[in-house]
């Protein structure tokens, strides 16, 4: 797809602050620092549209961002930050909760994980839960540059066997530094655009 134009538009901590556009949406989810805002920039061109950080646990809220006024990214909260105290931790799941059940335009989630590492257990019980209550996701194995290629082999399988066994669902290496693995995804991506909502 080409970019015209991204911008930011609200961030929401519950529903009735969701923007109302009826466009298609995609929703980016991972653990706090795992490269979220890094793939949004890189699969929009854009720097500094969603600012990163190596400071994790920062984005509280649920970012929205409209692009080429046809359709919106979400930049949800990063789950499982330690540091963060348990009752704050709660607060967040039950954002991501309450978006991810309830928002009607949702069309697919974007799944991250850092290529470098097994998937966590909140990794796999977030996998679960998704395909419990039939959230449709594409997995994207990101920080690809940060490793060799027989590395990468090697953890594309590890991901694919831990993560991914007894699914369909697709598997896509990226890395929002080298933009490796745009295409593909954004291919993804548009591809449900065009199956029936
Ligand atoms: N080398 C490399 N660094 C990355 C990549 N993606 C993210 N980072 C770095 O990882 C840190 C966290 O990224 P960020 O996008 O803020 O993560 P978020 O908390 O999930 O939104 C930042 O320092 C980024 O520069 C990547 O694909 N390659
Ligand atoms: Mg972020």
């Amino acid at each position: 797809m080409k970019i015209i134009s991204a911008k930011y538009l609200t961030s929401a901590v519950k529903a009735d602050q969701y923007p109302e556009t009826g466009f298609p949406e995609f929703a980016f989810v991972g653990r706090s620092n795992v490269g979220k805002s890094s793939l949004i920039n890189s699969l929009l061109v854009r720097k500094k549209l969603v600012k990163t950080s190596s400071t994790p646990g920062k984005t509280q809220m649920i970012n929205f961002f409209k692009v080429n006024n046809e359709l919106i990214f979400t930049d949800l909260p990063g789950y499982g930050f330690a540091k963060v105290p348990a009752r704050v931790q709660k607060e967040w799941q039950n954002m991501i909760e309450q978006y991810l059940t309830g928002r009607k335009t949702l069309r697919l989630v974007i799944f991250i994980v850092d290529m470098r590492r097994k998937p966590t257990d909140l990794d796999l019980k977030t996998k679960e839960w998704f395909d419990a209550i039939g959230i449709d996701f594409v997995l994207v194995a990101t920080k690809a540059d940060k490793l060799s290629q027989p590395e990468r082999n090697r953890q594309m399988k590890i991901i694919r066997e831990r993560f991914m066994e007894g699914s369909d669902q697709k598997l896509i290496a990226y890395s929002s530094k080298s933009n490796r693995g745009r295409k593909e995804l954004w291919n993804c991506l548009t591809k449900k655009l065009a199956s029936p909502a």
